[in-house]
């Protein structure tokens, strides 16, 4: 479906919702038949005929742009970014406690790519943005009943992010025209930002004094405290997502494989968002008892993940937890365990990674 791979870890089909397995995600580049998806409504149908994004609020002239007027009026930049939702890991959450309602997504929910499309700012500035603007507001046009009554889908960045070279409004992935379930024919990339901030089907963009109010936004895409009802909160309750978190998973060995003997080689991906760089990964084999530098890969672009290898010595036949843990550049490491983190939408899981495996 969709033009996925066959082993695309399906968690639901309406809507389409759906990761790699870890083999779908070894490489620097994700294929885009690999590359997650996260839908919250109805992919909609598009006709692009029609298609336009408006530009209104707080703005000197009020636009409205199709997609081929977004093509000629503005440079095109091409900008490799990571994509990561705020759900990427909430499977290892469950141990803990249930989360009922929310898709157990593994750490398959990231993924990388080439954007292109003209920069939201060169978009901001040629209508101009007046006096008192503060955040800009995306709304899509794919209705989701999560929210009561149903709503279209949307969300905001600060001004500041949105003003930001690296934002763009894009048409195309991997060089090719972007794939319907992706957003075509224009969404939203905010690299450094979870995924929910990067709208597809982008209908409009409105400049506003404060944060918008879609649910998305303003109920949904929050860290509530572990005892709250998510069923009964409200606008402004919890932590509003923005920057993602410092994070990473191990890519091989898989969980449960078995593995020769000596030293085993173990792979990953790790990322920090916004203004954040991978300093070190750390691997242990030993329960954390000793750990081992991993070579880090360089980055696509400031704006993507780094693979990472480790040579590991693992003494004993039979099971051992492999874990793995990433630094970042303000000298912050991940927390270790998922219980200090659970929340009950389950967001923002960046505890170190951890793979079984059997050692013959
Ligand atoms: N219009 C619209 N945009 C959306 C969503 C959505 O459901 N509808 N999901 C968001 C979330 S939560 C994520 S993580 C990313 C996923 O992008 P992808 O499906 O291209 O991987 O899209 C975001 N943009
Ligand atoms: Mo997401």
């Amino acid at each position: 479906m969709w033009h996925k791979r066959d082993d695309m870890i399906v968690h639901e089909t309406d809507p389409y919702n759906a990761e790699p397995p870890r083999l779908g995600l070894h490489d620097p580049i994700t294929t885009p038949d690999s590359f997650y998806v996260r839908n919250h409504g109805p992919v909609p149908e598009n006709d692009p005929g029609d298609w336009a994004v408006t530009v209104d609020g707080l703005v000197d002239e009020s636009a409205s742009f199709t997609p081929e007027r977004l093509r000629e009026e503005f440079t095109h930049h091409t900008l490799t970014a990571t994509m990561q939702c705020a759900g990427n890991r909430r499977a290892g959450f469950l141990p803990v406690r249930d989360i009922p309602g929310e898709d157990p997504w593994g750490p398959g929910a990231t993924s990388t790519a080439p954007w292109t499309g003209a920069r939201l700012c060169d978009v901001l500035r040629s209508v101009g943005v007046a006096d008192g603007a503060r955040h800009v507001e995306f709304t899509a046009s794919d209705v989701s009943d999560l929210a009561d009554p149903p709503q279209a889908y949307g969300g905001s960045i600060p001004l500041a992010k949105a003003l930001s070279s690296e934002v763009l409004l894009a048409w195309a992935m991997n060089s090719e025209p972007l794939p319907l379930v992706h957003g075509a024919p224009v969404r939203v990339v905010v690299p450094g930002y979870v995924g929910a901030r990067s709208v597809k089907w982008l209908r409009g963009i409105t400049v506003r004094a404060d944060p918008s109010e879609n649910y998305f936004q303003a109920t949904a895409y929050r860290v509530l405290p572990p005892e709250a009802d998510p069923d009964h909160a409200g606008p402004g309750d919890g932590i509003s997502l923005g920057s993602v978190a410092l994070n990473c998973d191990i890519l091989s060995p898989e969980e449960h494989e078995h593995v020769p003997g000596g030293p085993v080689r173990v792979t990953g991906y790790a990322y920090a968002g916004d203004d954040r760089t991978v300093a070190r990964m750390d691997v242990s084999g030993d329960d954390g008892r000793t750990w081992h530098q991993a070579e880090l890969d360089a980055a696509a672009s400031p704006w993507a993940w780094q693979h990472w290898e480790a040579l590991v010595p693992v003494t004993g036949a039979g099971s051992h937890v492999l874990m793995a843990r990433a630094w970042d550049s303000t000298g912050a490491c991940q927390p270790e365990s998922p219980r200090a983190l659970w929340n009950p939408k389950g967001y923002v899981n960046n505890s170190w990674a951890r793979v079984e495996v059997t050692v013959e």
